[in-house]
């Protein structure tokens, strides 16, 4: 008999490069903890010495253990239908306009938690063309505040997360309501879906 796997994730105490997961797990109603290690102690631990890491336990003898952030987005996505799954065109147009965040990240990291001043106007111009383009795609699926169809898929939960990141930094001038409505649309609808699961688990 199979029963339905449990996961752990292990990660530190910010939403950093864990959130997504958090979020995609939270919206499936999957049975999941978090955990926040000793750090550095609990670095030889983990498979490649980074967080985060996610095991997931369906009762064999061996867990499975995953690293990478956006590997275990996708693993989870996929898994919990966020991503299609009988369709690969639209799994990679769906992937695509996640992977549109990943150069904006990394720049924020740099700026943000490096102190890396040199590139901040490489992220502000990143910013700026992410929004005009998402606006556009946005726009294109009928300004419903999703990327694809009439449902809430892997990039809305991600670009949830990096305005997020970008409203901690105060860095989100070019996301504003004014600039980026359709975005700010978006945000909301994730807003909404997190909390109403939220309420639901009280
Ligand atoms: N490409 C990796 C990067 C992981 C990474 O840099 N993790 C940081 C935290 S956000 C970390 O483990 N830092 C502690 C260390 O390197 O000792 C991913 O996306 O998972």
């Amino acid at each position: 008999m199979s029963t339905s796997p449990s996961y752990e994730l292990i990660y530190f105490n910010v939403p950093g490069l864990g959130e997504a997961s958090r979020i995609i797990l939270n919206l499936a109603g999957a049975k999941w903890k978090e955990t926040n290690p000793e750090w550095p102690a609990f670095k030889p631990s983990t498979p490649f010495e980074r967080l985060p890491v996610l095991i997931e336990r369906s009762g064999g003898t061996e867990d499975f253990v995953l690293s990478e952030s956006e590997v275990i987005e996708r693993y989870l996505a996929r898994k919990y239908g966020f991503i299609s799954s009988d369709d690969p065109k639209l799994a990679a147009k769906q992937e695509q306009v996640r992977a549109q965040f990943s150069d904006a990240r990394a720049l924020a990291t740099e700026v943000f938690h490096h102190k890396n001043e040199t590139h901040r106007q490489r992220l502000e111009d990143q910013i700026k063309l992410i929004v005009r383009k998402h606006e556009e795609l946005l726009e294109k699926n009928g300004s419903n505040g999703h990327y694809f169809g009439d449902k809430l898929t892997y990039p809305d939960i991600v670009a949830y997360v990096i305005i997020n990141s970008l409203r901690i930094y105060k860095f989100d001038v070019h996301v504003n309501e004014e600039n980026a409505p359709r975005l700010n649309k978006l945000y909301k609808l994730v807003e909404k879906a997190i909390a109403e699961v939220a309420a639901k688990k009280q």
